[in-house]
């Protein structure tokens, strides 16, 4: 594939309802929707999954911006590239800023599929036809409030609910919730709002049949997870923790976690977090996709690349209505009884909706040099 250009779409988007974790709460982000045009006028898309703050990690909408401006898209633009695969390791000179890198990388998996009109899941070796979709559920006001919530998405059909919680805001919440639903699949994610010292405290957790909890320790860390997950027996996912093929490598062989949630974002696009996948399975580590409060064209990738073999956990793809009042992917992303249908259309599958990208966009900047 030969990219010709590459536009940036710079958009604001606000949730239908403010997301609260440990780390602050989310409404409004900015998004940068990344399209490449290839020499015969197809394109692929890709979205910055950041936020507009550097809380969840290191990187913000505008760093993923200024990297891609400045350094990721003249390294792949003007050149024949034989597979998307490759692009991972032709962006390698950067260090880091997974975020940014798997903006553009997604986006030219998109083209490369629709270029072999085949669908994104054939390209990437997936087999399933559906997905199974769980619901991540932001800190409530209160125990009850929580209750109520979970009610509501238990009945809607969500396969796994997921809870956030803090110091604070963690045994009681999760407490109310298991006496109201006792057999529920139920898991925490703390988004590293905690040390080794609350470790007594995090070992309450054990009695109520999570089936995971996720990120519980520092963002960074994977020493003092492998010491909690000796001590409590709800399994540890790790979420913040990894960045790449070598991070899960450290952490499976340490024992700092029993599953990984892959966040096509957080590693730096779909080629790793093939790798990754793969690693995992090796290893009997399930692997589920997480989430970040995206746009239906991130979602999009996050459905076609759940349909790999090892993704046996439902994961964060909420259908579009759970976030936005109008999504910019025509038709939005539905789900039906718990599960979510992988279109079986070229690419990602979902078409975009160009007449409110544009209205939206503040800014539209196109590179082809
Ligand atoms: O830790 O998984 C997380 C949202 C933003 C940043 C981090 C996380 C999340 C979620 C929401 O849990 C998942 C979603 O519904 O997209
Ligand atoms: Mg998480």
């Amino acid at each position: 594939i030969y990219i010709k250009e590459v536009v940036l779409h710079n958009i604001r988007v606000s949730l239908k309802a403010p997301f609260t974790t440990s780390f602050g709460t989310m409404q409004t982000k900015d998004v940068c929707i990344v399209e490449v045009i290839d020499e015969s006028g197809i394109s692929g898309w890709g979205e910055t999954v950041s936020s507009n703050e550097p809380y969840y990690n290191e990187e913000t909408t505008y760093t993923a911006v200024y990297m891609l401006k400045d350094f990721l898209i003249p390294r792949i633009i003007q050149r024949e590239i034989s597979h998307p695969k490759e692009i991972h390791e032709m962006l390698s000179f950067v260090r880091r800023n997974q975020i940014a890198k798997a903006a553009l990388e997604t986006a030219v998996w998109d083209a490369f599929a629709k270029k072999n009109e085949k669908s994104l899941s054939e390209v990437l070796g997936g087999e399933k036809k559906e997905i199974a979709v769980g619901k991540s559920i932001g800190i409530q006001e209160s125990p009850s409030q929580l209750v109520e919530k979970v009610r509501k998405y238990v009945d809607e059909g969500f396969k796994k609910i997921k809870v956030k919680i803090a110091p604070g805001a963690d045994i009681e919440y999760i407490d109310a919730v298991r006496k109201e639903f006792s057999n529920i699949p139920l898991m925490a994610d703390a988004n590293s709002a905690y040390t080794l010292e609350h470790m007594e405290h995090l070992k309450k957790l054990d009695k109520y049949n999570l089936m995971m909890i996720e990120q519980p320790l520092a963002y960074d860390d994977i020493i003092d997870h492998a010491i909690l997950q000796k001590n409590m027996s709800t399994p540890i996912c790790l979420d913040e923790s990894i960045h790449s093929y070598e991070d899960a490598l450290k952490a499976i062989e340490l024992g700092s976690c029993r599953i990984i949630n892959i966040k096509i974002g957080r590693v730096g696009g779909l080629q790793e977090s093939i790798r990754i996948h793969n690693l995992c399975k090796e290893h009997n580590i399930p692997v589920w996709c997480g989430g970040m409060l995206e746009t239906g064209i991130a979602r999009a990738h996050n459905i076609h690349m759940t349909t790999l073999a090892n993704f046996t956990l439902p994961g964060d793809t909420a259908p579009s209505s759970h976030y936005w009042e109008e999504d910019i992917v025509k038709p939005e992303i539905t789900m039906n009884n718990g599960y979510i249908q992988v279109p079986s259309g070229l690419g990602i599958g979902y078409e975009i909706d160009n007449e409110k990208l544009k209205e939206i966009s503040f800014q539209t900047v196109k590179i082809n040099s």
